[in-house]
């Protein structure tokens, strides 16, 4: 198949996860160097460890704010926010919650799984956008209950709205882009079967086969941020997002 131009189409969804943030630095759950590799999730990402030691989960989170605080948005990201400026539809459906895309330009992104640089508390649930690198303040002012980062814990339910924005994206679109996810975690991993079924062309960025594989009618094998040049090849606005800045 000649590689898609993103021009060709009317809606397009980007479906990301971390693979989308590998060129920024910032590491992925599995595979080499993966986070899930050196910190088990059940100590310091899941409501069951913060319950049992909230001090413990915010020293890893803070370490994760720290790293991700360092990192930047690359072309991928540029480009896909460049995109959204210039085509008629572009949804972003993201698994990450390093908020990069909406750092690079994005404005229509839905965050399946939150957002690091959010937190709520676990008491009274309000929610506050946090941009500290290192939070001190671990205690909810309105109500004394422990400040949590607002993200999705295995076990945490998504919000049905965030989830219910993005399959009304996905049903809708007539390119299906997934960059960068092991599509091992659910009901993320789902999501795509909706676009199959919705008739878009689906498009699977990534070095490695994945379990959804199958799904896709093109498998673009290679880093985010080249795959996307491919796919914007022959838009020139594009190209220049690819340049470092
Ligand atoms: C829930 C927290 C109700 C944030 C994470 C069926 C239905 C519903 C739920 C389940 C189900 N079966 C099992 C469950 C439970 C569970 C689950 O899915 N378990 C899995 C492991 C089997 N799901 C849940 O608990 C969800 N909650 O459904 O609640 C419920 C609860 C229990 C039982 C039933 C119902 C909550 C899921 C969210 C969990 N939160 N992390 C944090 O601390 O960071 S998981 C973590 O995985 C992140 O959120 C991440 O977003 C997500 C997916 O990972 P990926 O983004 O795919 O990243 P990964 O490292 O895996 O892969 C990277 C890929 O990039 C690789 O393929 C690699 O090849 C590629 N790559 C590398 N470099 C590049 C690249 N690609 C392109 N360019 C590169 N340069």
């Amino acid at each position: 198949m000649v590689d898609p131009s993103l021009r060709d189409f009317e809606r397009i969804v980007f479906f990301t996860g971390a693979g989308m943030s590998a060129e920024s630095g910032v590491p992925t759950y599995r595979g080499a160097g993966g986070i899930w590799r050196e910190y088990d999730y059940r100590r310091y990402a899941c409501q069951t460890a913060f319950a049992r030691d909230p001090d413990a989960v915010w020293e890893f989170h803070n370490f994760r704010r720290e790293l991700v605080s360092r990192c930047h948005p690359n072309g991928g990201h540029r480009l896909i926010a460049w995109a959204e400026a210039l085509l008629p539809r572009v949804t972003v459906v993201t698994q990450n919650i390093d908020g990069l895309h909406q750092a690079a330009g994005s404005r229509r992104v839905f965050e399946l799984h939150g957002n690091l640089w959010r937190v709520r508390c676990a008491s009274c649930r309000t929610s506050v956008q946090d941009e500290h690198v290192v939070r001190h303040e671990l205690r909810c002012p309105s109500c004394g209950g422990w400040w949590r980062p607002d993200i999705v814990w295995f076990g945490d339910m998504l919000r049905s709205d965030v989830v219910m924005d993005a399959e009304r994206a996905i049903r809708g679109c007539d390119l299906f882009v997934s960059i960068g996810t092991s599509a091992v975690v659910y009901p993320a991993a789902e999501l795509p079967l909706l676009a199959v079924r919705g008739g878009a062309l689906c498009v699977e960025v990534n070095p490695e086969e994945t379990p959804a594989s199958e799904h896709y009618q093109l498998h673009l094998r290679g880093p985010a941020t080249a795959m996307l040049a491919r796919l914007a090849a022959g838009i020139p606005e594009l190209d220049a997002a690819l340049v470092d800045p």
